[in-house]
């Protein structure tokens, strides 16, 4: 049965189940996933005793300020449960936390602007050299998209040896590794660029993202009306010898949910805007530039 025969109520259904379960494999991700290391730091009693306790108080001052009752303070105590045993923290607080934290990061970082990493990155994709076509299926759906640039210093030199590290949603907004059904590395790919620092990377345009209709991080944004959807985005990790990698994530001109991220995480430098060329392919060119560390 393909798509086209399904109607639009059974399409719904298969994208949530899909996306639900992408909340719950984030989870295994995070714990396994050597990008998320330098949990529990270390810190010092005197840092634990100043955040947490800066972050009760926060609870305190909301609790007094609305009034909150005990229906209500054993209501949230349920959904926070819930969160733990579907798994969806990942989920839950890189939406809805991580730009805070990148916010302060990036105030000590230089170059290109960066973004939050989110919870579906997978390391150890398959390595191409530019120009590259990013694993798809035979009958992968979606506008064909070119996405080229170049990687250099912060003076404008070419950087040798650059790599991108990119991964994006399909055309239903759902990521491979996360989502059932999805081949094994679709739509993800490390690629070198060339000697200076240009890369040309093939792949669809993907769409927007929305969050998992089905456990409680959804019943949440439903709960408060809020808008559930991310703007399409491709996720990169951008690096080079001797320099400091960006994280970061491109949009893309007039698309959807630009001004409405529910994470927050867009900026006016991370927006692409393609140009059809004589094939037809939508071509976005974005240059990066990367601080020594
Ligand atoms: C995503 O695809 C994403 O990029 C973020 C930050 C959170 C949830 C899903
Ligand atoms: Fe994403």
């Amino acid at each position: 049965m393909s798509t086209l025969d399904r109607t639009d109520e059974e399409i719904d259904t298969l994208t949530n189940t899909a996306a639900a379960a992408s909340g719950a494999s984030a989870s295994a991700s995070f714990r396994t996933n050597e990008v998320y290391s330098g949990a529990a730091a270390g810190s010092s009693t005197e840092r634990v005793d100043a955040v947490a306790r800066a972050l009760l108080k926060a609870v305190h001052r909301v609790i007094d300020e609305h009034e909150v009752t005990y229906p209500e303070f054993q209501a949230a105590k349920k959904w926070l449960m819930d969160v733990g045993e579907v798994g969806e923290w990942p989920l839950f607080l890189d939406v809805f936390v991580e730009h805070a934290v990148e916010e302060v990061a990036s105030r000590s970082q230089h170059g290109s602007k960066g973004t939050i990493l989110g919870p579906y990155y997978l390391p150890g994709q398959v390595q191409l050299t530019s120009p590259a076509t990013l694993p798809a299926r035979p009958d992968e759906v979606g506008t064909p998209l070119v996405f080229t640039g170049r990687v250099t210093d912060l003076d404008g030199s070419p950087l040798t040896g650059a790599t991108l590290d990119i991964w994006h949603a399909d055309s239903d907004g759902l990521y491979s590794g996360f989502a059932p059904g999805l081949p094994e590395g679709n739509l993800r790919g490390v690629v070198t660029a060339d000697a200076e620092g240009r890369f040309e990377i093939r792949t669809i345009q993907p769409a927007p993202y929305q969050i998992p209709t089905d456990g409680p991080t959804g019943a949440l944004t439903r709960a408060a009306g809020w808008s559930p959807w991310r703007p399409a985005h491709l996720h990169l990790l951008v690096s080079a010898p001797g320099h400091r990698t960006i994280t970061t994530q491109l949009y893309f001109a007039g698309g959807e949910h630009l001004e409405d991220d529910v994470a927050e995480a867009t900026k006016p430098e991370l927006v692409l805007d393609p140009v059809e060329n004589a094939s037809g392919e939508r071509v976005a060119e974005y240059d990066f530039a990367l601080e020594r560390d």
